[in-house]
């Protein structure tokens, strides 16, 4: 048994139409098949004999829907007998059209599809047979994409570059937005773990503006896909990975920013306390060290890198901090 879409892929208020083929059936007179669907993403319209299994004076379908036993998940049975069985062979017959309409106008799901569950033909001799199912996927239209994302600020990070699960990530003061092609704009919370996430986004063909800002890091810049209406709802995640030493924002690490740490040693300032330990101090000027004349990769801005400032060099500031 066979089940064939009439479309690959299909969204909210779609119909779409399964048509189920047997194969291999002899002298049978009777059969029965069990359609498996989440209700909550499809609606059964009909099950109705295909025009081939007409010729052969099938009783009316009958189909009865019970719940499957997990969520909103139903069986539908369809069953029928032939009431002329001159002429069936064991060849490949279209049975029956299955169709349904895609429900669930805010939802989100990988597929609405029909799923097999158990399905038997009686030959005419009252011996009854199983037979194998095998249905194409139709992939989800989902109206609404997602974004999620982590900041990476480097200078909260171990080490190795990786999270630190002791560090509260909301002490990083991380501002993030999302501008969609038609200039709405909308902001996400950073938790502590520096997980953000935007969801129920429009589609669009045009990319939404990813921004985000952390203090004494690089801006992150990213045109995010916004899942045009022809493709669906898409699922993107994002890891922004902003560089530090940048204190003054301007898009390169230079001079001025070792400058800005010195003249704020010992305070909190967010700006120049890179690594948010507390205190700005040798730790968040070795930093401008790491990075010194490092351009902001994913700003458009070009900022020449000043690495003497009013006959101050980096080196200077090294010594008095
Ligand atoms: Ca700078
Ligand atoms: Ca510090």
């Amino acid at each position: 048994m066979v089940g064939a879409a009439d479309t690959a892929k299909a969204g909210p208020g779609d119909v779409v139409t399964y048509t189920l083929t047997a194969h291999d059936l002899k002298a049978w007179g009777s059969f029965n098949t069990q359609l498996r669907f989440d209700s909550k993403l499809i609606k059964l319209l009909s099950v109705e004999p295909t025009d081939e299994l007409a010729a052969h004076d099938p009783t009316p379908v009958e189909v009865t829907t019970k719940d499957a036993g997990s969520g909103t998940w139903k069986f539908a049975t369809a069953s029928f007998d032939v009431g002329d069985t001159a002429g069936l062979t064991a060849d490949e017959l279209p049975l029956l059209t299955v169709s349904y309409e895609v429900l669930d106008a805010d939802g989100w799901s990988l597929e609405n599809s029909l799923v097999t569950s158990s399905t038997s033909y009686t030959s005419t001799d009252g011996t009854k047979a199983q037979l194998q199912q095998f249905y194409g996927a139709v992939e989800r239209l989902n109206p609404l994409s997602h974004l999620s994302g982590r900041v990476a600020p480097e200078a909260m990070l171990t080490d190795a570059y990786a999270f630190d699960p002791a560090f509260d990530y909301t002490t990083a003061g991380s501002t993030v937005t999302l501008t969609a092609p038609d200039g709405t704009v909308r902001t996400a919370e950073v938790d502590a773990t520096s997980r953000f996430g935007f969801g129920g986004l429009p589609l669009t063909d045009e990319a939404y503006r990813l921004e985000v800002r952390v203090p004494g890091h690089f801006t992150w810049y990213e045109d995010v896909a916004g899942g045009a209406a022809s493709e669906g709802g898409q699922v993107v995640s994002t890891v922004p990975a902003l560089s530090t030493g940048d204190v003054n924002a301007d898009d390169v690490v230079d001079v001025r920013d070792a400058i800005a740490i010195l003249e704020a040693k010992g305070t909190t300032a967010p700006a120049a306390d890179l690594d948010r330990s507390g205190s700005v101090d040798r730790a968040d000027l070795a930093w401008v060290r790491t990075n010194y004349r490092a351009q902001n990769p994913t700003s458009d801005r070009i900022t020449t890198p000043v690495t003497s400032y009013r006959g101050t060099t980096l080196e200077d500031v090294e010594d008095r901090m």
